[in-house]
C-alpha cells in the first residue's frame, strides 16, 4: 500500500477550521457546486464537508488513563477525536495527547507488514512475509520451546490496552505464569500491595479520590499538570478554584507546586521520615479523627508508641524541611478532615522501600478518617459483567498493573500446568496476582530457577521501560525466540525474530474496558476505519496462534464482535446497543461507608484498617512503617530524577508528528547555582555519566532555581536509539539507559529506579 503522507499540525488544523468557515461563506454566494468554487479559489474542502461523517466510540490509547472518546471519520480517514461526554472518565474532555491519536495512527514510520529476521539479532534486518508465514513460523518456535522446556519457558510482556489478548488470554490459555505488565512492578505494585495490606482493597486503575468535596489535597511526588491525565487535571483545578488547600512534597518546583499553599522541597528519598513525623503530630496533638479511628482501625496503640520519637525535629534533620513547616502542614490536614487526603501516587517505585512509604500514606489517610467519607477516598466498585464462557485456563491469575481492576485480580500465585510457579516467585514475598517484570530477565540469562527461552513482547517498549537495559540486551542475545508485537519500529523491535505489526486502537475492536469507579462503567472500542497497511488486531493474532498451537477450545469465537457480544449478553446488551448508547454502560456504585449499612467495607483479616500488620510481622517485615535511609549521591554526582511531560506518554509518543513538534527533545533540570559553579550555561548541551559508567546522549541544560542542588531531573522517554523512528531517534537523553541499577522492594517486587546517580560530562 502507498505511504500516507499526512502532516497534521496545529496550524494546519486551525487552517482547516478556517477553510470550513470560508467554504460556508463561498457556498452562500455562488450557484456552482461548493467543491468547484473552492477549487477555482485554490482551496480544499474541509474534512467535515468531504462526505458522510461516521461516528464511532472508543477509549483513548494514548496513555493508560483511557478516556472515552468519540471518533469522527469520513471516507475511511480519521479526522477528529473528541472526549465522550457519556464517559465518567473523560466527561467530554481530552488532553493534547488524546487529541493526537490520529497523528499517532498516521505516523508514516509505522510498521506495515509482518516480518521475519534475516540479519543478526539487534541488527534490525528483516524480510516482509505474509501473515501465514509469520504465524506458522512463530507457532512452530513456541511449540518446540514448550515441548523442550515446558510452557513456563515462554514469557509474555504486555502493556497498552490490547495487552489483554496476549498477557492475559493467550498466556493463561498457553499455560505460562510468567506474564507481566510494566504497569505493575515498574509503577503501581507498592501502592497496590500496601493498600491490600492496610485496608484490604486495591487502588485499581482509577484512583478513588473524591475530588468534588475534597478540601485539602496532599501530593507526594505526584506532579499533576505534567502528569497530564485529563480529568485528574480538571478535578484538581476545580478543587483548587473552590479553595481547597494544596500541599506539594517534591524536590522540584513542579507545575502543581506553583499552585500549592505549601511546597515542601524534600530531600529525595526521605518521604517516609516526613510521613512518620506527620503521624506523630496528628497523634501527639490529638488532631486525628478519634471516632473513626476507634471504629474502623486496629493497632492504634502500637502505632502511637512507634511514632512517639519521630518528632518534626527528628524528621527535619533527615528531610531538610523546617520542623515548624512539618507541624503546620499536619495541622492543615487535620483542620480539613475528613475532607483531606494524601493522593495515592501512581508511579511509586522509587527507592526499594516503597510499600512501607505507601503504608505510611494510607495510615495518615485513615487517621484523617478519609476512607469511605465524602471528600476523602471513596470505595471503587467493579461493574458487573461475565467473562467470555471459555473452558478453564491452564493458568489462572492476573498479570496485574495500572489497568488491573479490583475484583479481577487473583490472590493466588499463578502456577503453570507443570506445577511451576512464576520464575520471579522466590524474589518477592507478597506481590499477589502480579509478576515482577524486571525479575524475569535474570532467568532468561541464567536459566534459574528454570529457563525462560522465548519472549513475546506486546506493546512494551522493552529497552526504554525496564531499568538496566544493558542486562535486557544480554537476555535478548540468549533467548531462543523473540516475537515483537508493536505499531512502531521501536528500539527493541530490531532484536525480534518475528515482528507482528498491529492495527492501532482507532482501527480495531478490543476487549471491553471495565472500570472500577465511583460509578462503575464499561466502555467499548470499535474501529473507526479499516487497518492501514497489512496490520491486524491482537485478538486476531492470538486466535490464529492458538489454533495453530492446538488451543482450539479457547477460540470457539471467530471474531471479536462474537466474543464481545457474548460478554455483553450477560448484562442484556450488545455491541449495537452499546453503540446506540454512546459506547458506555454506567452502573451503580457503593462509594461511602453509609452504603455498607453497618457491614465492614474493609476485607482485611480484622475487617478494619490495619495500622499494625500481622501479615507483615509473620513474614519478618516491619509491621509498622519505619524510615530507612537511602544511599547519598557520591561526591560530584547528582541523584537522577525523572517524570512526565504534558504532551508525551512514556517512550511511545516521541515520534508522533504532532507531539514531536510540540516537545522534540528533553532537557536536564540543573540547579542554577550548581550550573554556575560548574560554569555551565543555560541551554548548553552536556552528557551524563552514571555511577557505573553508562553514558547518555547530549542533553540541553535547563538551569533553574526550581530544583534542589543534590538532584537533576529529566523527562522520561527520550534518547531512543531506533533509526527507523525518523523524528525520535537520538533526540535528548534516556533516563532508562542511566538506570543501570534498581532497588527491589521485597514486599511488592517493585523496582525502585531513583537510586541512580549521574555526573555531568562536558564532552563526548
Ligand atoms: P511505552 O514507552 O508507552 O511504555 O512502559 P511501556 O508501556 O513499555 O511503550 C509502549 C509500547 O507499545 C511502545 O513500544 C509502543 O510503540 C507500543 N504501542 C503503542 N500502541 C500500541 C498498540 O496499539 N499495539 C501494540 N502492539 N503496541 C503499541 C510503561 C512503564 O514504564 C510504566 S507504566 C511506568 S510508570 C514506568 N515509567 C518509567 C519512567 O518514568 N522512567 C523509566 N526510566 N522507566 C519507566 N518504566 C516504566
Ligand atoms: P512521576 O512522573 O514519576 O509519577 O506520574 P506520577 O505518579 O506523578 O513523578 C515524578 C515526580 O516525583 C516529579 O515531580 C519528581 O520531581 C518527584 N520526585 C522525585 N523524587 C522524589 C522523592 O524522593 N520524593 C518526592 N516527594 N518526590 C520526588 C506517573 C503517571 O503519569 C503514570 S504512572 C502514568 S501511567 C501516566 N503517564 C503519563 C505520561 O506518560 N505522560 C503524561 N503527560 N501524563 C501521564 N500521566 C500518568
Ligand atoms: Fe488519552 Fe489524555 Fe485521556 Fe490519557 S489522559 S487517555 S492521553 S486523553
Amino acid at each position: 500500500m502507498a505511504r500516507t503522507k499526512l502532516k497534521i499540525t496545529r496550524r494546519s488544523f486551525l487552517k482547516s477550521s478556517l477553510l470550513g468557515a470560508t467554504a460556508l461563506s463561498l457556498s452562500n454566494c455562488s450557484a456552482q457546486p461548493l467543491a468547484t468554487v473552492m477549487g477555482q479559489n485554490g482551496l480544499r474542502l474541509p474534512w467535515f464537508r468531504k462526505g458522510q461523517i461516521k461516528t464511532t466510540y472508543n477509549y483513548c490509547d494514548m496513555c493508560p488513563w483511557r478516556c472515552g472518546i468519540v471518533v469522527k471519520s469520513v471516507d475511511g480517514q480519521v479526522y477528529k477525536v473528541d472526549g465522550n461526554p457519556a464517559d465518567p472518565k473523560s466527561r467530554g474532555m481530552l488532553c493534547a495527547r488524546g487529541q493526537a491519536g490520529p497523528s499517532f495512527m498516521y505516523d508514516p514510520d509505522r510498521l506495515r507488514a509482518p516480518m521475519i529476521r534475516t540479519g543478526a539479532r539487534g541488527e534490525g534486518k528483516f524480510k516482509e512475509v505474509t501473515w501465514q508465514e509469520a504465524l506458522d513460523y512463530t507457532a512452530e518456535k513456541l511449540k518446540v520451546t514448550g515441548q523442550a522446556f515446558g510452557p513456563e519457558s515462554v514469557a509474555v510482556f504486555g502493556h497498552t490496552s490490547g495487552d489483554f489478548w496476549f498477557t492475559d488470554y493467550f498466556a493463561q490459555a498457553w499455560g505460562t505464569p510468567n506474564a507481566a505488565k510494566p504497569s505493575s512492578s515498574l509503577c503501581t505494585s507498592p501502592r497496590e500491595e500496601a493498600a491490600k495490606l492496610t485496608y484490604g482493597l486495591p487502588i485499581g486503575g482509577h484512583e478513588p479520590v473524591d475530588w468534588e468535596a475534597i478540601n485539602c489535597i496532599v501530593l507526594i511526588g505526584s506532579h499533576i499538570g505534567e502528569d497530564a491525565r485529563n480529568t485528574v487535571m480538571q478535578d484538581f483545578a476545580n478543587a483548587w478554584a473552590r479553595g481547597a488547600k494544596v500541599i506539594v512534597v517534591d524536590p522540584r518546583f513542579s507545575n502543581v507546586a506553583a499552585k500549592a499553599d505549601y511546597w515542601l522541597p524534600i530531600k529525595p528519598g526521605t518521604d517516609t521520615a516526613l510521613l512518620l513525623a506527620w503521624i506523630n503530630v496528628l497523634i501527639d496533638e490529638a488532631l486525628y479523627d478519634q471516632a473513626y479511628v476507634s471504629e474502623w482501625t486496629t493497632g492504634f496503640e502500637e502505632l502511637a508508641a512507634h511514632v512517639s520519637d519521630f518528632t518534626p525535629e527528628w524528621a527535619a534533620a533527615i528531610t531538610d524541611l523546617p520542623a515548624d513547616q512539618i507541624r503546620a502542614t499536619a495541622r492543615v490536614m487535620a483542620e480539613n478532615l475528613p475532607q483531606a487526603a494524601i493522593i495515592p501516587g501512581r508511579h511509586v517505585t522509587w527507592y526499594g522501600n516503597d510499600t512501607q512509604r505507601m503504608r505510611a500514606i494510607y495510615i495518615i489517610n485513615a487517621l484523617l478518617g478519609a476512607y469511605g467519607r465524602e471528600g476523602g477516598i471513596y470505595f471503587s466498585k467493579s461493574p458487573y459483567i461475565e467473562s467470555y464462557p471459555h473452558p478453564p485456563f491452564a493458568v489462572t491469575g492476573s498479570s496485574g498493573g495500572c489497568s488491573a481492576e479490583p475484583g479481577e485480580e487473583s490472590s493466588e500465585l499463578p502456577l503453570g500446568p507443570s506445577g511451576k510457579a512464576r520464575a520471579d516467585g522466590a524474589r518477592t514475598r507478597f506481590l499477589r496476582g502480579a509478576t515482577a517484570m524486571q525479575e524475569l530477565i535474570d532467568p532468561m540469562i541464567s536459566g534459574e530457577p528454570y529457563p525462560i527461552k522465548a519472549l513475546i513482547v506486546y506493546g512494551v517498549n522493552l529497552l526504554n521501560s525496564i531499568p538496566n537495559p544493558q542486562r535486557t540486551v544480554e537476555a535478548l542475545k540468549k533467548l531462543d525466540f523473540v516475537l515483537a508485537v508493536d505499531v512502531l519500529p521501536q528500539e527493541h523491535v530490531a532484536w525480534a525474530d518475528v515482528v507482528f505489526p498491529e492495527a492501532t486502537a482507532l482501527e480495531r475492536y478490543d476487549e471491553l474496558w471495565v472500570v472500577a469507579h465511583k460509578t462503575p462503567y464499561i466502555a467499548m472500542r470499535e474501529p473507526a476505519v479499516e487497518p492501514l497497511y497489512d496490520t491486524k488486531p491482537a485478538w486476531w493474532m492470538v486466535r490464529e496462534l492458538g489454533l495453530r498451537l492446538g488451543m482450539d477450545k479457547y477460540f470457539k469465537w471467530e471474531t471479536a464482535e462474537e466474543y464481545l457480544d457474548a460478554r455483553l449478553l450477560s448484562i442484556g446488551s450488545s455491541l449495537d446497543k452499546m453503540h446506540e448508547e454512546q459506547g458506555i454502560i454506567v452502573q451503580k456504585g457503593k462509594a461511602y461507608l453509609a452504603d455498607f449499612e453497618g457491614e465492614s467495607p474493609f476485607p482485611t483479616a480484622s475487617g478494619k484498617i490495619e495500622f499494625y500488620s500481622h501479615e507483615l510481622a509473620a513474614a519478618n517485615f516491619d509491621p509498622i512503617p519505619t524510615y530507612e535511609p537511602v544511599d547519598e549521591p557520591p561526591d560530584g554526582y547528582f541523584r537522577l530524577l525523572y517524570g512526565r511531560h504534558p504532551v508525551h506518554t512514556f517512550a511511545k509518543t516521541q515520534n508522533t508528528p504532532l507531539l514531536n513538534e510540540l516537545y522534540p527533545e528533553n532537557e536536564l533540570w540543573l540547579n542554577e547555582d550548581e550550573a554556575a559553579r560548574q560554569g555551565i550555561d543555560d541551554g548548553a548541551y552536556v552528557w551524563l555519566e552514571n555511577q557505573d559508567g553508562a553514558r547518555s546522549g547530549p542533553i540541553k541544560v535547563k538551569a533553574t532555581q526550581r530544583i534542589r542542588s543534590d538532584a537533576v531531573y529529566m523527562v522520561h522517554g527520550f534518547g531512543q536509539n531506533a533509526p527507523q523512528l525518523s523524528r525520535a531517534n537520538g533526540k535528548g537523553a534516556s533516563d532508562t539507559k542511566l538506570q543501570t541499577t534498581y532497588a527491589l522492594d521485597p514486599i511488592s517486587g517493585g523496582a525502585g529506579m531513583r537510586v541512580n546517580f549521574v555526573r555531568i560530562v562536558r564532552e563526548v
